[in-house]
């Protein structure tokens, strides 16, 4: 059988029985790619089917909403905060324009249950959208992001060392390169232990120069790791476009280099995301070994802070006193917010009569209300003391040392 009739055989085997208008739309559109099968090859009307997820129930639908837009607010209020309240002390790498990754990646995983058999996360220097999908306590992260006693890490980890473990979010990390391998060596241990968690790490296109990118997949693929990669192309590392430090237009392609199964995705559809990271899961529990995943995406904000921001505005247009070397195009920005991922995922709940627009509005509402609260409970927490900043660094006690081998 052709790889398109079997596309199409599976995709009628599984069409629910339900009359919804989403189900009504996917069958519309199977019976399209039916029609255009003549003329196409078979890898596109494949791509068509990535805009349907059929094992995604209304609820998890409108939980991934929510997590787009509880990742977008706690952007929003930080930043307002940053460019208004001169007592705050907080900074992040925000991660405006790119929720719908981590949402749809996050939402792949198992997030709760006992720390054996959760999927974990790794991340690196843009940590806070990872953490919120992973399903970290939100207002603790607030209050840890400005340095508080009872932040998520006691204060001292701020931004880019915020981790919680019993969400199976272990964290982030500052240098660019590493992430990768310290996964890959999560992976091994699972696979050592016979379980079958995932482990997945986010890391920029500015790691693909780095050797930690080359040694995690080729390790990945000898050892058939659970590991899924995924690679947040949000086209510029700092002030530089990827294409300076890589020649390949897709990353991913590198990635099959080394005999990984790699798929680029429209990092800006949640739905989309969703779909690889759900065949990489399924492989990776299967034992099937890795999967890269490339989402083209696009940050709103500039590399660090608010700088360019304006307060009670989305996207920093202005002036970055720290692009020394070159700046992004306006227009390039402008056209990316014309395909938000918020306004894709609430469109995608309206257009598939999952929730009213009035509805998907009124969440929205209701979220940038809860994050406010969450603001005004961490603004008002204790702040960590100095003279604690060197507890947790070193064990306490005597530590036995082993010899292996
Ligand atoms: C080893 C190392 N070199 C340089 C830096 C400085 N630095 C911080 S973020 C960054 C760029 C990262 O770009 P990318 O991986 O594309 O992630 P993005 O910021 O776009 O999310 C650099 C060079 C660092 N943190 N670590
Ligand atoms: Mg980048």
């Amino acid at each position: 059988m052709k790889d398109i009739d079997r596309n199409l055989v599976r995709m009628s085997e599984e069409a629910p029985s339900s009359d919804s208008r989403r189900n009504f739309l996917k069958l519309a559109a199977f019976t399209g790619a039916a029609v255009s099968v003549a003329r196409r090859p078979a890898f596109a009307v494949q791509k068509e089917m990535t805009f349907f997820a059929k094992d995604l129930s209304d609820e998890k639908l409108i939980d991934m909403y929510r997590t787009i837009l509880k990742i977008r607010w706690h952007e929003r209020t930080q930043a307002d905060e940053m460019l208004t309240n001169t007592e705050y002390r907080g900074y992040n790498h925000f991660y405006a324009g790119q929720e719908a990754v981590a949402t749809g990646v996050c939402a792949a995983l198992r997030n709760d249950g006992p720390f054996e058999q959760i999927d974990l996360v790794y991340s690196s220097h843009r940590p806070s959208g990872h953490a919120i999908a992973k399903g970290v306590d939100i207002p603790t992260m607030v209050a840890e992001m400005d340095f508080r006693a009872t932040g998520m890490n006691g204060g001292y980890g701020a931004e880019m060392h915020i981790s919680d473990p019993s969400v199976g979010f272990i964290g982030a990390d500052g240098m660019i390169g590493p992430a990768p391998v310290i996964a890959s060596g999560s992976a091994f241990a699972m696979r050592a232990r016979g379980s079958d968690q995932v482990a997945v790490v986010f890391a920029g296109d500015g790691n693909y120069a780095a050797p930690h990118f080359h040694s995690t997949l080729n390790n990945a693929r000898l050892l058939d790791l659970p590991l899924i990669y995924v690679c947040e192309n949000n086209l510029y590392h700092q002030y530089a476009h990827y294409r300076l430090s890589c020649p390949h237009d897709d990353i991913a392609s590198a990635a099959a280099a080394y005999g990984i199964p790699a798929v680029t995705v429209d990092g800006q559809d949640v739905v989309q995301v969703y779909n690889a990271a759900k065949d990489a899961v399924d492989r990776a529990r299967a034992g099937e070994g890795p999967t890269f995943i490339e989402a083209k995406t696009y940050r709103y904000y500039n590399h660090w802070g608010a700088p360019g921001a304006e307060a009670g505005k989305l996207g920093a247009f202005g002036y970055d006193p720290l692009a020394i070397t070159s700046f992004r195009p306006e227009r390039e920005l402008r056209a990316w917010m014309q395909r938000d991922p918020v306004d894709i995922s609430r469109a995608i709940l309206v257009d598939w009569g999952v929730l009213e627009e009035q509805a998907a509005l009124d969440m929205e509402d209701e979220i940038k209300a809860e994050i406010r609260e969450a603001f005004d409970w961490a603004l008002a927490q204790p702040l960590c003391k100095p003279e604690d900043g060197l507890k947790h660094v070193f064990a306490e006690g005597a530590v036995a040392a082993r010899q292996f081998g």
